[in-house]
């Protein structure tokens, strides 16, 4: 495998990448030289990346070369090493563990097809690896149906396998949702906690697309531009027959609950202070939506057993609220012969004694000693490695490992690589830890340590083969091994083979397919997009505080003095800048920092746009997803909003 790895990335020496990116060469060595200096048993390297690595047609492509890199330097399963994705949200960590992702189940456990798995059994005999830790995953879905179902869920009925709902293949990202609701396939629609009208690409006709939907919940802080479509700028509200509902919703202070961070880590956060007006959290809405569908079952409806035998009380109230530590214990699991609280997965079971929510979760709640209640916060700073773990801060899943894949921090032998960094150390008889080791090492029924060797191969417990995959066989839409494509709309040619852009990129139909040709001349430039401090992503928040929108009032375009002298446009002027999916009129930001992009050896000129105006809230403005088109990873379908193309004019 490495010798094809080598083979493959022979094609990229230095003069070949810096040709494409138009990093000078030598500035470009010296960085891989300070890089690769991390490579030895005594240096870590850290990769932290977050959306100038994922917003293309080749995002995952682009992840999986830094994991690579990861690979060969040995810098992964130590302490200061990882590849580390920054989240973006507070919590976006916590809704991906969930489930919010349309192909899972809670856990990053596959969400059941109506074709592949008619039966829990056929599921878990196609889904189920031999090998691996996945190799339990029938305990984690049982588990997870016993929480939904309770007492319903028996092994005699497949644990109410069939209540839940199977897939049908295909894609149901946010680009797909818009194109079908385009297409009017879609008629209800609840936007909650999320700002699509300026957040998604192509969205003058994401607006538009809404107009076809019988009914739109928006549960929101405040009317954001996707609530109020209907009376938008250019907009006939008498036209539009959308009826729109807007559920006021607490603010991340006014309400409590676990957040979980890009480090994994699960922490509680208080109620500071009561929600304004009518607001109630979140999970309060949740609760009275699915009580009331509840009720409307109960004088029939076509299939109403998934809805009426699902286990949902939440009762008693606290202060109105539902009781969300009933919705924490049960997400973190419980025995279901007395309800005693799991403080592991590993205790687990596929025979429905055991009920999980999350399996990874388990055991992130506690018995809080003193006080004799269910807890969460962890809150000893005490962190004896003097590496940072922090072990009795929060808790941090799976198991509260702080370093996933540490058997890596060791050598074969069990002899940690840098006895300064020490995370699990094989002594000759026993294993000793900094961090929870993320490998078998004691025998579960006797409690003898498992020596080093059995561990050595096997140090990825997550993948059937135990190893880490420089190589991924199976998987990803585009192949095993990274490969440079340029984005779908691109002004120059791709000098590395003869495909211009990765050819199973996600595409739509309709007014969502809008994509210019490759080096048009009428989009010579290329767009880009980004965040500012003061603002944050859809602006829906911090442009009703008139303290950042003070700083930061309004929607600009920032470009080079050159390309501003080529326009004839000054400083604080009003440009429009145009693509493929239309124009916008913002102002002219002239900087110095931006420069035009070396590509190939031509100068190429850079329009960089922030992502947070729209036509709701005290500053308003025009956004920038007017311009991006909706075109995607083919694995992930996050939209290409870091590179696209366009021309800019005096307004
Ligand atoms: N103040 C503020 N903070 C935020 C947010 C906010 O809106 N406002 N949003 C939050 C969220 S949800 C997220 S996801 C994060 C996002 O955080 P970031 O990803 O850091 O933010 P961006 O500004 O979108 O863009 C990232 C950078 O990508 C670079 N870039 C563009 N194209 C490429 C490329 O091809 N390769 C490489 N290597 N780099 C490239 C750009 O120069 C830019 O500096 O920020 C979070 N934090
Ligand atoms: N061109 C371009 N577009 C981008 C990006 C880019 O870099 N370039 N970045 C993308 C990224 S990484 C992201 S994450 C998206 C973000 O896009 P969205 O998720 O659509 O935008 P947000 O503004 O984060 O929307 C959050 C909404 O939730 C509301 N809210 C806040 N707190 C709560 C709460 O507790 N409960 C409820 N119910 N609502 C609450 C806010 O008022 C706001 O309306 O934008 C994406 N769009
Ligand atoms: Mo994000």
């Amino acid at each position: 495998m490495f010798q094809i790895l080598k083979k493959h990335l022979a094609r990229y020496d230095i003069k070949t990448v810096c040709r494409i990116t138009g990093t000078p060469e030598d500035t470009y060595k010296k960085l891989c030289d300070l890089y690769c200096s991390t490579g030895r048993p005594d240096k870590a390297g850290n990769l932290i990346y977050a959306m100038g690595i994922t917003q293309h047609t080749y995002g995952v492509q682009n992840v999986r070369a830094t994991a690579m890199l990861q690979l060969l330097l040995g810098n992964i399963g130590i302490a200061g090493g990882g590849v580390n994705a920054q989240r973006g949200e507070s919590n976006v960590q916590g809704s991906s563990d969930q489930g919010i992702l349309y192909a899972n189940l809670t856990g990053y456990v596959g969400a059941p097809s109506a074709t592949a798995h008619t039966s829990l059994k056929e599921y878990l005999e196609k889904e189920t690896p031999k090998t691996g830790y996945w190799a339990n995953k029938p305990k984690f879905l049982i588990s997870m149906l016993k929480a939904w179902y309770g007492d319903q869920a028996t092994a005699d009925n497949d644990f109410c396998f069939d209540y839940l709902p199977k897939h049908t293949g295909g894609d149901h990202s946010h680009m797909a949702i818009f194109e079908k609701m385009a297409a009017g396939s879609i008629k209800g629609y609840f936007s909650w906690g999320q700002n699509p009208a300026v957040g998604g690409p192509n969205t003058a006709n994401a607006r538009k697309a809404m107009e076809s939907l019988d009914w739109m919940v928006a549960v929101d802080l405040f009317e954001t531009e996707t609530a109020a479509f209907w009376h938008r700028p250019g907009a006939n509200p008498a036209d539009i027959k959308t009826e729109v509902f807007l559920l006021p919703t607490a603010f991340s202070y006014e309400k409590e609950g676990t957040v979980a961070n890009s480090s994994r880590w699960i922490q509680w956060r208080w109620k500071a202070v009561e929600p304004p007006g009518q607001a109630k959290s979140d999970l309060w809405i949740a609760y009275e939506i699915m009580n009331a569908i509840r009720k409307e079952y109960q004088s029939g409806g076509r299939f109403p057993d998934p809805i009426l035998k699902l286990m949902w009380d939440y009762e008693p109230r606290v202060h109105g609220e539902p009781d969300i530590i009933k919705v924490a214990n049960e997400m973190n699991g419980y025995n279901v012969a007395d309800g005693s609280l799991l403080d592991s997965f590993a205790k687990l079971t596929d025979t429905g004694s055991t009920a999980c929510g999350v399996w990874i979760y388990a055991g992130y709640m506690f018995m809080d000693p003193v006080l004799k209640v269910p807890a969460c916060q962890r809150r000893s700073s005490e962190d004896k490695s003097g590496l940072g773990l922090f072990p009795k801060w929060s808790f941090a899943w799976p198991a509260n490992r702080r370093i996933v894949y540490n058997r890596n921090s060791a050598d074969p032998s069990g002899r940690p690589w840098d006895p300064g960094r020490m995370l699990v150390s094989w002594d000759g008889a026993q294993w000793v830890n900094n961090d929870v080791p993320d490998f078998t090492f004691k025998d579960a029924a006797t409690g003898a340590f498992i020596t080093p060797d059995i561990s050595a191969a096997n140090s990825f417990i997550m993948n059937p083969e135990g190893q880490g995959r420089l190589f991924a066989p199976t998987g990803l839409k585009d192949g095993p091994l990274p490969e440079h494509y340029e984005p779908v709309e691109s002004p120059v040619k791709n000098i590395m083979g003869k495909l211009q852009s990765n050819p199973v990129a996600a595409r739509y139909k309709g007014e969502f397919a809008k994509v210019a040709q490759a080096a048009s001349p009428d989009f010579p430039y290329i767009a880009t997009t980004h965040r500012l401090v003061e603002h944050y992503q859809s602006g829906a928040v911090t442009r009703n505080c008139p303290n950042l929108t003070e700083l930061m009032p309004e929607m600009f375009a920032s470009i080079s003095p050159g390309l501003a002298e080529r326009i004839g446009g000054k400083p604080g002027e009003p440009v429009v800048v145009s693509s493929a999916r239309g124009e916008i009129t913002c102002k002219a930001n002239v900087l110095p920092i931006i420069k035009p992009l070396k590509i190939d050896s031509r100068e190429i000129e850079l329009v960089a746009m922030p992502i947070h105006w729209g036509y709701q809230g005290l500053a308003t403005g025009s956004s920038v997803n007017e311009i991006t088109p909706s075109v995607g990873d083919p694995n992930t379908m996050i939209p290409e909003f870091k590179a696209f193309i366009c021309n800019i004019r005096k307004a």
